[in-house]
């Protein structure tokens, strides 16, 4: 039996890779942050009772900016494979929390591969690299583009890259950069802009928000549906020899493009609804993501089929479909997604 560790397991893609993995026959290891409230929602359906002997998914307190506990769990859990998702993963919050970006998204990233050198585990890594390393250089971006990051949180990521591929070449571990271009599900985040929209559209389809706030609305993004990303991170550790893939739909879908797409499933007029607020645009903006993921299709048999046009249909359906189940208890939340 294979046994992984995922750092970032609370988050959207930990929780679908846990599943993944589980129904690989993976034992999996979780590292999650001590906090005054449970932020374990989205693994919850996977967990079973440590004491059952059918037990596969393990939870450990730890957190990236704490090397020396990375060292301990690692000698404990001896994994296999170490997935690192873990990151302040918030483009506009980096501009507010630049100092603690960097510490987590970049840093974060060589305290966890120097405690797999200390450790001298025989493991395959895995570096949850990010299209915002290519910021401003025009699309399509592949592999080969240059980075030019435009935030804390592109450029953390572009130093983790890189130290990825430095202990790749001067260690000989089995490390990868996944590239991964936007990638959504009914489990996003509530201040992305992708799920601010779809949770919006449910609230004003319930009659329970009129307006909804946003910054740019012509940004360019290829958005894909995130259970076939993990898919990809996954075959990316399995390939023979260690290797940089971008994964991506290659679609060209502005934020308006999205907003028509997610309103029009509820039988909305966006226009009606949405309206501008500065404090939603960033001091630099990365104005046009669109992958070209030819590599990973070649040499990994990896090919997205989600569209962004079914993927804001999922995510509206998802959205209505939890406010009717949920009911007063969601209405009655306030919309944090208001925050970023
Ligand atoms: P999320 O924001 O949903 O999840 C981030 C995870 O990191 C959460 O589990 C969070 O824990 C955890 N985390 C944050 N800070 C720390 C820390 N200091 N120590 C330990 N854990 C921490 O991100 P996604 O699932 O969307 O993304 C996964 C990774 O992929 C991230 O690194 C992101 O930057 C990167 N990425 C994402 C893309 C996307 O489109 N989704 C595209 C390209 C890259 P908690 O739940 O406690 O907050
Ligand atoms: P991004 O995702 O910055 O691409 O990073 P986000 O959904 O936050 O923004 C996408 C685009 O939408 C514009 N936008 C808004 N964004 C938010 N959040 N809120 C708004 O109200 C709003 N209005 C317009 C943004 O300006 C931007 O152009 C995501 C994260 O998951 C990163 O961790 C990951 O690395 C990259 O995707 C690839």
């Amino acid at each position: 039996m294979k046994r992984a560790l995922i750092t970032g397991i609370t988050g959207q893609d930990g929780s679908y890779l846990a599943e993944l993995l589980l129904s690989k026959g993976y034992e999996v290891h979780g590292l999650i942050r001590r906090s005054s409230t449970f932020n374990t929602a989205r693994i919850e359906h996977l967990y079973v009772d440590p004491h059952e002997p059918s037990a596969k998914l393990f939870l450990h307190y730890g957190d990236l900016s704490d090397g020396a506990r990375l060292v301990t769990l690692l000698s404990k859990i001896v994994p296999d494979e170490v997935y690192n998702l873990a990151a302040q993963s918030h483009v506009r919050v980096s501009f507010d929390e630049p100092e603690h970006t960097g510490n987590t998204t970049g840093v974060g990233a060589i305290r966890l591969l120097e405690a797999v050198r200390m450790t001298g585990l025989n493991c395959r890594f895995y570096q949850a690299s990010s299209s915002e390393m290519f910021g401003a250089t025009p699309p399509p971006q592949n592999e080969d583009t240059p980075f030019y990051p435009r935030s804390p949180y592109g450029a953390a990521k572009v130093y983790a890259y890189w130290i990825t591929r430095n202990y790749r070449e001067a260690y000989g571990l089995h490390a990868v950069n996944g590239i991964l271009f936007n990638h959504e599900s009914p489990r996003r985040g509530e201040t992305f802009v992708t799920r601010k929209i779809t949770r919006a559209v449910a609230r004003i389809k319930a009659g329970t928000q009129d307006v909804l706030y946003m910054g740019n609305l012509d940004a360019i993004r290829d958005w894909g549906y995130a259970p076939e990303y993990v898919e990809g991170m996954w075959r990316m550790l399995q390939a023979d020899e260690p290797d940089d893939f971008v994964l991506a739909t290659g679609g060209n879908y502005s934020v308006k493009d999205f907003l028509q797409f997610s309103f029009e499933r509820a039988d909305l007029e966006w226009e009606r609804y949405v309206k501008f607020d500065e404090r939603y645009l960033r001091p630099t903006e990365v104005d046009a993501l669109i992958g070209d993921a030819s590599k990973a299709e070649q040499k990994l048999g990896w090919k997205p089929t989600i569209q962004t046009p079914d993927l804001a249909r999922i995510m509206v359906d998802a959205d209505i479909e939890a406010l009717t189940h949920e009911g007063g208890k969601w209405i009655d939340r306030p919309a944090l997604s208001d925050w970023a």
